[in-house]
């Protein structure tokens, strides 16, 4: 297993479309365990592929407590099906925004359909922070980020903020 360097904002391949998962071989195997260790290296409680760089779609979550056992859980070409029209608000931030917090609010409740490490075609109902979480992490395989759910004010800030951090590292790097 490794860890793998992270994609920061404002790099363009986190808006990229990643593409569904034809076989769940080794490789996909690998890279579930590799995307694991990368998200609790950082620390998070998911991470999706293109986070890393791999447009595939694919993400990985643990929402266990502190003192917990830990609960990898994959998802493969997650697809939501239902939403509720509840609606529930949490504070999220991004592996890939480090340090930017925001609220968000998105449907309390979902199910998902997606297929497991073993090839199983699967359907999940999730609340709570997982709700919240697999939310987030689909997002990312639509190249859509949680500051695109905050106001445009807002965004654009973080986009300027986190374009001049790059601008600077670039220029630290000659
Ligand atoms: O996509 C990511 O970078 C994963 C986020 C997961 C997350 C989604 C929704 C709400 C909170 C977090 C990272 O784990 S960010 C780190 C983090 C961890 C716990 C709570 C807040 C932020
Ligand atoms: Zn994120």
């Amino acid at each position: 297993m490794t860890i793998k360097p992270l994609i920061i904002l404002p790099d363009p391949v986190l808006r990229q479309l990643s593409q569904q998962v034809e076989t769940v071989d080794a490789d996909i195997r690998r890279l579930a365990d590799d995307m694991l260790e990368t998200m609790y290296d950082a620390p998070g409680i998911g991470l999706a592929a293109i986070q890393i760089g791999v447009p595939r779609q694919m993400l990985v979550i643990d929402v266990s407590k502190e003192g917990e056992d830990k609960q990898p859980l994959v998802f493969i070409n997650p697809k939501i099906l239902t939403t509720s029209d509840e609606l529930s608000v949490y504070e999220e931030g991004c592996l890939s925004i480090p340090d930017y917090y925001a609220e968000v609010e998105r449907p309390a409740t979902i199910t998902v359909e997606y297929i497991d490490l073993e090839g199983k075609k699967l359907t999940a109902k999730a609340d709570g922070l997982l709700a919240t979480c697999l939310q987030h992490e689909i997002d990312h395989l639509n190249g859509v980020l949680f500051i695109d759910h905050i106001s445009k004010l807002k965004r654009e800030m973080v986009i300027r903020k986190f374009t001049k951090a790059a601008k600077t590292r670039g220029a630290k790097a000659i």
